[in-house]
């Protein structure tokens, strides 16, 4: 039988070097809902990316100085580089400039176009950089952004639009029929109070006033808006648009598409009114979650309380903040990170209650047994409330899974690590230990407990990837896990446990807060956005060098190129070519001493073999100016 299949997104990230805990919440748990439905025996495919076009990010690639791709291509590997980190398993990650999407969203433009939905205006009126959003005249009427609260700047440029006026009773109509849709149900009140009854205006999805994005294909002096080019992704990733669509086939519509409430306007407003253009079915629910915020407010890079992913996972282990993120926050809720919370719960729960467990058991079926359970074993009291709360269990937390309730399947996995603990209690194994006699009861507790810890390492892999396996390893088991292994007691084999280091060492919350304390008052080393940092041993393996030049003519096949006969002081002339024909004639040049890059491979441009290259500042869009050095410096001298 064919497996069913199972599509979950999450939104695509804007390319950042400073994503802070906040972002890893969506992809954390769009990850712990992923594995769990693979546990179950869905056909998984898990999406993530990034959001790569974009005034803002046009805007942030010229204050680094570098092109946009150039910036985007910088940063988007340390955003992958996170994901690993966090052991996130996702199955695809698209970048909304690669070359397939791009094709595929002016496919999608054109469709909606063809179609008579998209129509060619004035746009009038303010937009947020930040959040890429257009705003009417009384939405911003205090020339701040509604959704943000930063400045919008007045714009008025030619641009197309989308009848999404037209799309307000369907959308009505769909939400009405499709009471899952929209999840929470308050965020559904919210957007028909605030956005569809008051009037649902055109949007407008070009621009002409920047270059970075994907042209309109009907008039390639416009961009397509980024929200619909980033909205596509979502199909584009299966091949929507493309020669192949065998994926999107198999897996749209989708079955789940998280995103933060921040952005849940884009995803259940326009999102379905695009779809609905393109006739293409809906997903099957948009969960839009809460906020993690810091005490004192939102969490933001821009604002520089930003709480680094990277360093909490290095300080306390991924399972810990994957653990306290999706436990601590009630998603759909606005939550409160704080590194005492976080050290709490990590003493609390993970040391005391689930290490505690695991590391007695093991010790005492190690002490008792010599580390294998004997097959004679005799049941006793306390135990049919253990099965049957491991049992329960199994059902409550598929049920809170199945509705994206992190937060109580935890709760309720929980329950069932304290029951355990206290049936260790109740049943006080050093007691029996002390009678031969009650060995074969001792034993039974022994399994009962191992199994329970089995049941437990299943319940909580979907959430703690790394600390199931090293739970089972301790146990002796086989490392992976399937869900439906989690409902009953009677693993007909029985147990050789195998000691291992503590799980979730206690950490001194004193001495954590204030090492924190003193680690917040470092000064971070300035860090520009963007440009890819390279140490000093890389700069040392570049060789620079005063050279002169000494000839110079164009080069025939190439408009562009001129050849450079240098003294790089080694006696022996040196070609070059270089390409700044446009800006220099020969004559500028011959008797000028310039910088060399010595060590360059050797290349052929246009049948001249360059033996280096000589550098020039990007000074303006179309000017480049050749840097030149005081005539004095003898040739061949090392520049460094
Ligand atoms: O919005 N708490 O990208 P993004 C919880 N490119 N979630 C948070 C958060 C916080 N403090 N801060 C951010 C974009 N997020 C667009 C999406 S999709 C077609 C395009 C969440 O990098 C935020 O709500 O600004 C969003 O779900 C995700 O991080 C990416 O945010």
């Amino acid at each position: 039988m064919e497996k069913k299949t199972f599509y979950i997104t999450t939104p695509i990230y804007y390319p950042s070097d400073k994503l802070h805990i906040g972002h890893g919440y969506t992809t954390v748990a769009a990850d712990a809902e992923a594995r769990y439905k693979r546990m179950c025996g869905y056909d998984v495919f898990f999406l993530t990316g990034t959001d790569e076009h974009g005034q803002k990010i046009e805007d942030k690639a010229k204050a680094a100085g570098v092109t946009p791709k150039a910036y985007v291509d910088n940063v988007v590997d340390g955003i992958k580089k996170l994901w690993e980190l966090l052991d996130i398993s996702n199955d695809k990650f698209i970048r909304t400039t690669d070359e397939y999407h791009e094709k595929a969203v002016q496919k999608i433009f054109q469709r909606m176009y063809d179609k008579g939905d998209i129509y060619k205006g004035y746009y009038e009126g303010y937009y947020c950089k930040p959040c890429e959003s257009f705003w009417t005249d009384t939405q911003a009427a205090d020339g701040k952004c509604p959704d943000c609260g930063r400045e919008v700047t007045k714009e008025r440029e030619e641009a197309y639009f989308f009848k999404l006026s037209a799309y307000a009773d369907k959308l009505l109509e769909y939400y009405d029929a499709h009471p899952g849709f929209i999840e929470p149900k308050s965020r559904q009140n919210e957007m028909v109070n605030n956005f569809i009854k008051p009037g649902l205006q055109d949007l407008c999805i070009s621009r002409s006033s920047f270059k970075w994005g994907i042209p309109v294909p009907v008039n390639e002096e416009h961009v397509i808006y980024v929200w619909l080019d980033a909205l596509s992704n979502y199909i584009t990733a299966l091949g929507y648009g493309s020669e192949d669509e065998t994926l999107y086939k198999k897996y749209w519509p989708a079955d789940v598409q998280l995103v933060g409430k921040d952005i849940i306007r884009f995803h259940t407003i326009y999102w379905p009114a695009f779809l609905m253009s393109l006739g293409e079915p809906l997903p099957e629910k948009v969960f839009g979650h809460g906020w993690v915020l810091l005490e004192g407010g939102k969490m933001s890079k821009s604002k520089g309380n930003v709480v680094d992913p990277v360093v909490l996972a290095e300080r306390y282990g991924v399972d810990a903040l994957r653990y306290y993120l999706l436990r601590e926050v009630a998603f759909g809720s606005d939550g409160v990170f704080s590194n005492e919370n976080l050290i709490n719960r990590i003493n609390s729960d993970l040391a005391n209650d689930l290490g505690n467990l695991v590391s007695r058991t093991v010790a005492m079926v190690g002490k008792y047994f010599g580390g294998t359970i004997p097959e004679n074993r005799a049941p006793g009291e306390f135990d049919d409330e253990l099965i049957s709360l491991a049992a329960e269990t199994k059902q409550a937390a598929e049920g809170w899974l199945d509705k994206l309730m992190f937060s109580n399947a935890l709760t309720d996995i929980w329950k069932l690590i304290s029951r355990t603990n206290k049936y260790i209690d109740e049943t006080a194994p050093w007691t029996l230990a002390k009678d031969e006699s009650n060995s074969a009861r001792l034993a039974g507790v022994m399994y009962n407990l191992c199994e329970s810890i089995r049941i437990i390492s299943v319940l909580i892999a979907p959430f703690m990837p790394n600390t199931s396996p090293v739970i089972r390893r301790q146990l002796g088991i086989d490392e992976s896990c399937l869900w439906d292994e989690c409902g009953v007691f009677g693993r007909e084999k029985t147990y050789t446990v195998v000691k291992g280091d503590i799980i979730f060492p206690r950490i001194d919350l004193e001495k954590e807060l204030a090492e924190l304390e003193a680690k917040k008052a470092e000064k971070e080393p300035c860090k520009p956005e963007g440009i890819a940092q390279i140490g000093i041993e890389d700069f040392g393996k570049v060789e620079l060098r005063v050279a002169e030049i000494k000839d110079c003519v164009p080069v025939k096949r190439a408009k562009k190129l001129l050849q450079l006969t240098l003294d790089d002081g080694s006696g022996a002339p040196r070609t070059v070519a270089s390409g700044i024909a446009e800006w220099y004639a020969p004559q500028d040049l011959i008797g000028k001493k310039i910088v060399l890059v010595a060590n360059l491979k050797p290349a052929v441009l246009c049948g001249v073999e360059s033996n280096g290259m000589i550098l020039a500042a990007d000074c303006a869009e179309k000017d480049v100016r050749v840097i030149f050095v005081d005539p004095d410096m003898p040739c061949g001298a090392k520049i460094r």
